[in-house]
């Protein structure tokens, strides 16, 4: 495939995410699939990439709720395609993870691309969904013995219940690791809530999950 035609299809996966087109979004994923492009590249620069416009409209009001929805619709009408051509090819660490959204929190676009990014290195991904009650956190990790638990909060309000479910999860269990990501989270809540650490974006998630599997396995954590 050309440059051009991959900037093409970047361009039109972003603009059916951003003008909330789900059957464009589709039409492209289908196309891209067909020309055989990299559907990595076309998840994280073309729906990614059109959320981060779409996150810049709610923010300034320009979008609301029902508009954000639908442009929710149209990334997911083509991730859904896109998920089983996703290739990562990073590391040879794989390892198994609980992932899920906070109680009370329904934003669950970055935790799926997290999912996705995930299986296609070949992770075992236990996704408890989104508006997760805490106990399930702790009751996946132990009956799947995953290694790492990683918690998505969007919001400042669902972020406080990790502080929470932290030393409930480290008390069953005091080697698992913990992650934690979304917008209101940074390198401060990760030492004040005694979380392991974050990562801004999928890929980022990824590299640090293998970094601690690793350590983990070599007995350095
Ligand atoms: C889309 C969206 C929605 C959609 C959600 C659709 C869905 N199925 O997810 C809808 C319309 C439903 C929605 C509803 C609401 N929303 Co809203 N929403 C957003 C918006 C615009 C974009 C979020 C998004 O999907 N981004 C795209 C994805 C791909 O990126 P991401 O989520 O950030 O995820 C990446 C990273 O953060 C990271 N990551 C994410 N999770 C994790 C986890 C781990 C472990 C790691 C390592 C990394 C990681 O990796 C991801 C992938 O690269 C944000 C704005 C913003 N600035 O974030 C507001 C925002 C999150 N919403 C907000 C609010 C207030 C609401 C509502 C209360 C609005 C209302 N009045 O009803 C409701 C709340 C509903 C609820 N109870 O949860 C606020 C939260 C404010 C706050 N500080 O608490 C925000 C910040 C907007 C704002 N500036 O006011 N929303």
């Amino acid at each position: 495939m050309t440059n051009e035609r991959e900037q093409e299809l970047i361009k039109r996966l972003q603009e059916a995410v951003i003008n909330y087109k789900p059957a464009d979004a589709k039409k492209a994923a289908e196309e891209a699939i067909a020309e055989g492009a990299d559907a990595y590249k076309m998840t994280m620069e073309g729906l990614a990439g059109g959320m981060e416009v779409v996150s810049e409209k709610f923010d300034t009001h320009e979008y609301f709720v029902p508009e954000t929805l639908l442009c929710a619709k149209a990334l997911y009408a083509a991730l859904d395609l896109l998920k089983p051509f996703i290739k990562v090819q990073e590391g040879t660490v794989r390892g198994q993870v609980v992932l899920g959204v906070m109680q009370g929190d329904v934003h669950d676009l970055g935790k799926n691309i997290i999912k996705a990014i995930f299986e296609a290195s070949g992770w075992t991904v236990h996704d408890l969904g989104r508006d997760v009650p805490l106990k399930k956190f702790v009751e996946e990790q132990m009956k799947t013995d995953s290694d790492i638990v990683m918690l998505s909060a969007m919001m400042t309000t669902s972020m406080v219940g990790i502080k929470k479910l932290i030393p409930m999860i480290k008390e069953k269990n005091p080697k698992v690791k913990i992650m934690i990501g979304g917008a209101p989270i940074t390198d401060k809540t990760v030492s004040e809530y005694g979380a392991d650490v974050t990562a801004d974006n999928a890929p980022n998630a990824l590299k640090e999950a293998m970094k601690m599997l690793d350590a983990l396995r070599k007995g350095k954590m």
